[in-house]
């Protein structure tokens, strides 16, 4: 299980970095469900490079992340109280 945590409300930034021959993304959800998208990172093809931005959520908590190619490739996306 891997884990993300930022700041309720944060202007988040990740600079994914796709180091592995196949394509991969970065999507956060409300939960493990993955029917309600927080934030839907477009796919990175491999050896490719693509800078997220987006907002956490408001609310903190523990939501869920996936790469949506991978949907084993999963982990919490936690967000703590500012
Ligand atoms: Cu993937």
């Amino acid at each position: 299980m891997k884990v993300i945590t930022v700041p309720a409300g944060a202007q988040v930034t990740v600079n994914f970095a796709n180091k592995d021959s196949v394509p991969h993304n970065l999507a956060i959800y409300t939960d493990a469900s993955a029917t309600a998208a927080i934030f839907k990172g477009d796919i990175a093809n491999g050896s490719g490079t693509i800078t997220y931005t987006f907002s956490a959520p408001a609310a903190p908590g523990t939501y869920f992340f996936r790469c949506d190619i991978h949907p084993s490739m999963t982990g919490d996306f936690t967000v703590t109280p500012k």
